[in-house]
């Protein structure tokens, strides 16, 4: 199993929005007869790549797989079927599939033509290892990480600094260098490899004139899509994201000048409007407006309750560019913040999972930019709470990674945006 996970983890970045699937099969003797992983664009499920190569070998076999095998029709005939025929005895699976169309149906099937399965074997790595599947299959909206390096006082930044050059670009890193370490932000581009899109604030673009793309050197099937929060359309067209875009920068605004709108489209910029969000005295989330629910069936015709939160701002309404986004087939976000876009996540509560990296250094001082600004939650009990923390060593720099909201909670598909 723990190959199959590794194989499995070789898809990252090549499957979305496809799960990451390792398989791997041994024979009747135990020995390792063949072995395989999904990629989208291959199309064949890793099961079928690893009795392919297992050939006859497999009759008796046993499988491993940290997913349970699909039991329904889609862009490929369900493997539960394939594994039956070719005479697996034993299937040894880390997880069932959250996919509403399958969910069980694959191992009742395994089991009803004699097939032995074992079940939950490695299931927290596999469980982790999917977790924005799980979001994304079941909800249509991606799963959000919020990512940010900070100080050990939780400073992403030095007070803004006045007048550094003709331009104000790029001013706050020339000024004040990286907070994080080397080996951190070399991992930090891992973060950005694993998703399908990454998701900053204006105000960044002006101040560092970050490129925002996926630099870990890994392969991916589709761009890095790059999103600007950008409410009133200053995104400089001298920027770098803008200079580099090729219809993989798409601008968030609540108000679009047709002219500037122009501007930036011609330059390979998408650009979408989103409605404001709705706005409220303050945003924490025990004071947040529950509005009728909205009661519709899902897929699988399972009633779920949609209630609208407020991020109370002013700025396009996170909970539906979440939404947007997932009709894009964006599986997955990572936000790299700006101290208000943080804020604005958290207490949109669109924010499933933080990764937090830490250097031990002290900034202080009121005129420093916190991790997050706004309005904050204003009681300890509202306070967003961060569960399954692990913790992560780069070089002197450390990380705390946990979930805000577990993308396999049964109640979770009831806060569907
Ligand atoms: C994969 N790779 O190795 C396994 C998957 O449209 P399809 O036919 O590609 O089916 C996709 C679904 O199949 C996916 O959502 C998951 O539920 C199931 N299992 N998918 O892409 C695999 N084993
Ligand atoms: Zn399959």
């Amino acid at each position: 199993m723990q190959r199959a996970l590794e194989l499995a983890r070789q898809g990252v970045g090549l499957t979305a929005p496809n799960p990451h699937v390792g398989a791997v099969v041994l024979d009747k003797q135990g020995q390792l007869a063949g072995e395989g992983f999904h990629t989208y664009d291959g199309l064949k499920h890793a099961e079928i790549l690893a009795m392919e190569q297992a050939g006859g070998r497999a009759r008796g076999g046993t499988l491993y797989l940290n997913l349970e095998p699909c039991s329904h029709q889609g862009r490929t005939a369900p493997c539960a079927d394939a594994v039956i025929k070719a005479g697996i005895a034993t299937v040894v699976a880390a997880m069932r599939d959250p996919n509403p169309q399958v969910s069980g149906r694959g191992f009742d099937k395994l089991q009803g033509a004699g097939i032995d399965v074992v079940e939950a074997v490695l299931r927290s790595e596999a469980r982790k290892l999917n977790d924005w599947f799980a979001k994304y299959i079941r909800t249509k909206t991606p799963f959000v990480t919020l990512k940010a390096g900070m100080t050990l006082d939780g400073k992403i930044a030095p007070p803004a600094q006045v007048s550094l050059g003709p331009t104000a670009m790029g001013a706050a890193a020339a000024g004040s260098g990286w907070i994080t370490s080397e080996e951190a932000r070399a991992h930090a581009q891992t973060l950005r490899h694993a998703n399908d899109a990454i998701m900053v604030g204006v105000g960044t673009i002006v101040a560092d004139d970050p490129l925002l793309t996926d630099r870990s050197g890994l392969s991916r099937r589709k761009p890095l899509l790059r999103v600007i929060l950008d409410s009133q359309l200053r995104l400089p067209l001298t920027s770098r994201v803008v200079a580099s875009a090729q219809n993989d920068v798409l601008v968030i605004c609540s108000m679009a000048e047709e002219r500037r709108r122009q501007e930036l489209e011609a330059r390979g910029v998408q650009v979408e409007q989103v409605t404001l969000a709705p706005i409220s005295i303050s945003a924490p989330r025990s004071k947040k407006v529950k509005q009728m629910p909205v009661r519709r069936r899902t897929g699988t015709g399972k009633p779920i309750v949609e209630e609208s939160r407020t991020s109370g701002d002013g700025r396009p309404d996170l909970r539906q560019v979440m939404r947007r986004l997932g009709e894009l087939e964006i599986t997955s976000v990572l936000i790299e913040g700006g101290a208000l876009v943080n804020w604005a996540a958290l207490a949109a509560d669109v924010v499933d999972k933080i990764f937090l990296y830490y250097a031990p250094k002290i900034l202080a001082g009121s005129g420093s930019v916190p991790f997050a600004a706004g309005g904050g939650f204003h009681q300890l009990s509202e306070a967003a709470q961060v569960k399954d923390i692990a913790l992560h060593r780069f070089g002197i720099d450390f990380a705390v990674e946990g979930y805000i909201h577990d993308p396999y909670e049964e109640t979770n598909v009831h806060r569907a945006n």
